[in-house]
């Protein structure tokens, strides 16, 4: 992260890097997408606008095991490679320091079909006001400051576009600044049911497929309401610090296949020493128990399976 664009995040709240992602990578993260599409799993797609992967706070289904919400991770390919981007890390390191964690991941797409009302949420130190989700309720998680030449920041968001959007049509919105503001978001400013009703304070931040918006959730933001023909897709991956945590579920990185040593790191749970040998050692235990766990379950399942058969076969005979 050069000086200009230390410069520019510390004045907005977010920057644009273009180009974060090759043509191949789009073009592997649209067909994965693409084939889900066809499919869409579970209720969140009910809504008006689809949304996959999930902010971590819930189960894909209540039976689940633990640590079973919806993710992307799940799709492979480059939704695995997007954990540890070589063109996004440096930035990351920068701006949440070593040991950053992934916290949650989700992917939504707006169209003329699936429009979507402006809601701005987040304002640095709880300036988002009594109404804000991600405001006074957050547990002052949402925070941003910049202090003895490190930035802090308590949730950090990287959105890929898949892609172009202009700003006539829609995309990501904020109030430049606001992740430093000691005000609260003024009421009647924030939720916009047209582009019409959008505040001028409001930045309209566009970019094209490949390219990434990376903003921190202290700064006031959300989605312009679509407008535009065309659709917009877009991937967030959102990261804390390693002691911090946004969602209530964690990775349970043997979810997801062959994962580098890095990639398994920015995986782990929340704690203070974050991937440091000690908290390993305790995380894979905890790994080891639940697929032990599982392994029982599925043992289980098939015994009651097996005995309900034997019980059916004896009341036919
Ligand atoms: O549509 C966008 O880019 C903003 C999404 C958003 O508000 C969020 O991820 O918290």
């Amino acid at each position: 992260m050069n000086d200009q664009e230390k410069y520019l995040f510390d004045l907005r709240g977010y920057i644009v890097v273009k180009n974060a992602l090759t043509s191949d990578q789009v073009r592997d993260l649209s067909d994965r997408l693409e084939d889900r599409r066809k499919n869409p799993p579970g209720k969140r797609n009910d809504k008006k606008w689809f949304i996959f992967g999930s902010d971590r706070t819930v189960f894909a289904n209540e039976e689940d095991a633990a640590w079973t919400s919806p993710s992307l991770l799940e799709w492979g390919g480059t939704y695995i490679d997007l954990i540890d981007l070589p063109t996004i890390a440096p930035y990351l390191e920068t701006l949440l320091g070593g040991g950053y964690r992934l916290d949650h991941d989700y992917l939504k797409i707006e169209n003329e079909e699936r429009t979507n009302t402006l809601y701005l949420h987040g304002g640095g130190q709880g300036a988002g006001g009594a109404r804000d989700i991600v405001g006074p309720t957050d547990g002052g998680q949402c925070f941003y400051r910049y202090n003895n030449g490190k930035f802090y920041n308590g949730l950090v968001s990287v959105a890929f576009e898949l892609s172009d959007v202009s700003p006539a049509s829609g995309g990501f919105a904020c109030v430049p600044g606001s992740h430093k503001m000691n005000f609260p978001l003024p009421e009647d400013w924030r939720i916009s049911k047209t582009q019409a009703d959008v505040h001028e304070c409001v930045d309209r931040v566009t970019a094209n497929a490949g390219d990434a918006i990376i903003f921190t959730e202290a700064c006031a933001h959300g989605t312009i309401p679509w407008e535009g023909g065309g659709e917009r897709r877009t991937i967030f991956y959102k990261y804390c610090p390693h002691a911090v945590a946004w969602g209530a579920c964690f990775y349970n990185g043997d979810n997801y296949g062959e994962l580098t040593d890095s990639q398994r790191a920015i995986l782990m749970p929340p704690s203070a020493y974050g991937p440091h040998e000690h908290t390993a050692a305790i995380w894979k235990k905890a790994q080891a128990e639940q697929a032990e766990l599982q392994r029982l379950r599925k043992e289980l399942a098939e015994l009651k399976a097996q005995q309900d058969d034997s019980v059916g076969s004896s009341a036919d005979s």
